[in-house]
């Protein structure tokens, strides 16, 4: 978390912008309430054939990417971090898909200062430059989208949010146009009692733990992720993540830091793929949005970084271990992560309301 875009303070400028081509719908309305399939229909011969393959492409993927829920946060009402000073004008959930016609649309442009005075994680102001939808040559920043249909539209140059409307054209407080790369560990071990037992929930499924950190830009508890650097092995991040946000090892002594190191390089070496695409994060626009790659490491007997102390440091305000169930509030769309991964490792989930 925030190694990056978490420090950043929100004094940018604002405007209207006029409603420019870059929102313009010339495709019917196909949206079906809270859900809808990716690429929908479109009039061109041309569009229709590459919504008939990327059709077949979801096909083949697991379910879980087969229907693309329409994004919620990157909707609230006031944009992080401004003192409700940025407003995103209102996108109803019909009005979200690109291809519902919606005349009225007239998104806030906003872009925060500290992107705009152009730090090493950000690109220029003017995105007429950069080559969308593949390995940028020129900083080595990956431009390519992790969502299953492969590449997103560019519309008069600025790159446009695979999952709709968002009632903000700019780059908010993200650094890249298009999407922004992260990497979230899910690091999970079994609740166990005094004598060792674990413990399971009223459907008598034993219940998962993970290690949650609360953001210190929204106090929001979240899974300790964070961008990945331009040409960054994803692993690399995690272990700088995680050791920085839930074992503080910023403040480390060397040999303490190699330690760290060294026990996460071995515990993050194999994990379980859980999410790969769009994040529904707050600061997602009209022109940038996150993505990210969730992998779940899990502490089977608890006693390797299971029995670790966590220790809050960097972005993270506090730390600790949080039992998995079906009522957690967390961050961005990190509650379907470990809603997966409670599924993946036949976990307790659904709690119990009496
Ligand atoms: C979320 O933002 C990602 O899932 C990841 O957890 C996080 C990365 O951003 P920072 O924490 O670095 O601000 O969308």
């Amino acid at each position: 978390m925030g190694h990056r875009v978490g420090k950043t303070i929100f004094t940018g400028c604002v405007r209207q912008s006029a409603v420019r081509s870059l929102i313009k719908s010339d495709t019917p309305a196909t949206a079906n309430g809270h859900q809808y399939q990716g690429a929908a229909q479109t009039r061109s011969p041309t569009h229709t054939t590459l919504n008939q393959q990327h059709t077949t492409h979801v096909r083949n993927l697991s379910t879980k990417h087969f229907i693309m829920s329409v994004h919620v946060k990157a909707r609230c009402k006031f944009y992080p971090r401004t003192k409700d000073s940025v407003e995103r004008c209102p996108v109803p959930d019909d009005k979200v898909p690109w291809n519902v016609d919606f005349l009225e649309y007239a998104p806030v442009d906003f872009t925060s200062e500290s992107v705009l005075k152009q730090p090493v994680w950000a690109d220029l102001p003017d995105p007429s430059g950069i080559t969308f939808n593949c390995i940028d040559k020129s900083c080595k920043v990956n431009r390519r989208t992790y969502e299953p249909q492969g590449e997103y539209e560019v519309i008069d140059g600025y790159p446009r949010n695979p999952r709709g409307r968002t009632g903000l054209t700019g780059r908010g407080s993200l650094g890249r146009w298009g999407p922004n790369h992260a990497a979230d560990p899910i690091v999970t071990r079994w609740k166990r009692d005094e004598n060792d037992e674990v413990v399971v929930g009223d459907d008598g499924k034993p219940i998962l733990q993970f290690v949650a950190v609360q953001r210190r830009d929204c106090g929001e508890w979240a899974l300790p992720g964070g961008m990945v650097d331009p040409e960054e092995e994803r692993t690399a991040t995690l272990i700088r993540e995680f050791g920085e946000e839930a074992l503080n090892s910023l403040e480390a002594t060397d040999e303490g830091k190699i330690k760290i190191k060294e026990t996460l390089t071995h515990f993050f070496k194999d994990g379980l793929k859980i999410y790969k695409g769009y994040v529904d994060d707050p600061r997602n626009t009209d022109n940038a949005w996150m993505e990210t790659k969730a992998m779940n490491f899990h502490d089977d007997d608890g006693t390797g970084v299971g029995a670790f102390n966590l220790h809050a440091g960097d972005d993270a305000a506090d730390v600790k271990w949080k039992d998995i169930d079906s009522g957690l509030e967390l961050y961005a769309s990190h509650i379907d992560f470990i809603r997966d991964t409670a599924k993946e490792r036949n976990a307790h989930w659904e709690k119990c309301h009496v």
